[in-house]
């Protein structure tokens, strides 16, 4: 397989520009971007997929360069839906600091990084009028799929110039970095192509550029989510853990796909991983994988690692095995209780676990309840802060499957 050929197995082509793209990803090393507005402090798994496209080039030996848009977040890119929220300058440079951090750690330190505020700072406006904006007919901006859908709800103007100032800056890297090449996923289609567009007319030379598809869960959904909230690339705002727990419930049926678009494992490794999945699916080899890699490469194997220990830890009931910190790893965004020492059959009843004394007094004599991973069968048990975890936190189970936590103050 040739690297190209790789790319289109691991299902990361879908629009490209250029003729001979095949052989110049394939060839020489080549200069080529990707960019990224300060929408937010930090990254999540969806823009992680087209991220991990772009270090795959750079490990292919091509050059990157990372852009960080503190000029076109001023603006925002105009979505299908609605104009977005003007975000404020504070903000803004805020989070540039974050996602630049970000992303030139998940690069090992090796991508260039740029802002293309620095080329649109005193970039006068009759300047820009003349040498971009006499370049692009607003009739071809109209034919653009996102202008076309925002035509009945309306765009401001400022939304509807965005196009031209990504499109400058493909051109700017171009003649100054010597960048031909662009690669997003499939949203950036339009932006990209004024950016192929401008260079044709300006210097009479084809660029390059190509997008990977949107990922997408089994029932078409964007994949990276959790019960509607985005899955962070940043680890305090998502935890090894959360992320851990995502990537090895992934569907059956779409790990494989996850794993050719996200990991850097050879061809031979999934297709092995495949073979796994079809024969011996409880193993859940492949799932494993996924998260090993994904986490591995944004946290660091010592993440991944306690991922993986508090996950066995609660599946086995092992708790006292587990750190108050990883606790809080574990239950976060549960809100735990204010734990007081008090009889077991009480505590059940005053934290909501059972609903009755008699329902408390039933589920520990068959043995359905433990205290910190020790199943508790007799009824005077006392629960106290001195045998909680770190004298803080008690874990009840009630079940299989149901966990409370409770903090001691
Ligand atoms: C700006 C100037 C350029 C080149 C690109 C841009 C950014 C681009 C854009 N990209 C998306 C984005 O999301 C917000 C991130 C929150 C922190 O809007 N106009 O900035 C996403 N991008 C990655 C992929 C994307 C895209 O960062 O390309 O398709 C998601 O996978 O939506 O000169």
């Amino acid at each position: 397989m040739t690297f190209f050929e790789e790319l289109q197995w691991r299902g990361l082509i879908k629009d490209t520009a250029g003729e001979d793209l095949a052989d110049k990803l394939n060839g020489e090393p080549i200069t080529f971007y990707w960019g990224t507005d300060p929408t937010a402090d930090s990254l999540h798994l969806g823009h992680y997929s087209s991220l991990v496209t772009a270090k795959r080039l750079a490990k292919a030996g091509h050059h990157p360069i990372l852009l960080c848009g503190g000029a076109t977040g001023l603006i925002g890119d105009p979505r299908p839906t609605a104009e977005r929220e003007i975000i404020s300058k504070e903000q803004l440079a805020k989070n540039l600091e974050g996602i630049k951090a970000q992303v030139s750690r998940i690069f090992e330190g090796k991508a260039e990084v740029v802002n293309n505020y620095d080329w649109f700072q005193g970039y006068e406006l009759t300047d820009f009028l003349r040498d971009v904006g006499k370049y692009i007919n607003v009739n071809y901006m109209l034919d653009k799929d996102i202008i076309r859908r925002r035509l009945e709800t309306g765009i401001t103007f400022a939304e509807f110039t965005y196009t031209l100032i990504q499109g400058y800056d493909f051109l700017w890297l171009y003649e100054n970095k010597g960048c031909i090449l662009q690669a997003e996923g499939s949203d950036q289609w339009g932006n990209i192509t004024t950016g192929l567009d401008l260079i044709k007319k300006k210097t009479g030379k084809d660029a390059y550029a190509f997008t990977m598809p949107l990922v997408l869960d089994k029932y078409g959904n964007k994949f990276g989510k959790s019960e509607g909230n985005a899955l962070w690339l940043d680890r305090n705002k998502t935890s090894s853990y959360e992320l851990y727990q995502y990537l090895i419930n992934v569907d059956d049926e779409m790990v494989i796909s996850y794993l050719k678009i996200f990991t850097f494992l050879t061809p031979e490794e999934i297709m092995h991983l495949e073979k796994s999945n079809q024969e011996n699916p409880h193993l859940r080899e492949a799932h494993k994988a996924l998260a090993r890699e994904i986490i591995t490469d944004l946290h660091g194997e010592d993440a991944y690692l306690e991922a993986v220990k508090i996950s066995e830890s609660l599946f086995s009931g092992n708790i006292k095995e587990l750190s108050a910190k990883e606790l809080e790893d574990a239950f976060k965004g549960i809100e735990p209780f204010v734990a007081k020492d008090a009889n077991l059959v009480d505590f059940l009843v005053d934290f909501g676990i059972c609903s009755s004394k008699r329902e408390a007094r039933e589920f520990i004599s068959n043995g359905s309840i433990s205290v910190n991973g020790d199943r508790v069968t007799d009824l005077d048990y006392q629960v106290t802060k001195n045998d909680s975890i770190e004298q803080k936190y008690v874990v009840i189970r009630r079940g299989k499957k149901k966990y409370f936590i409770g903090k001691f103050q």
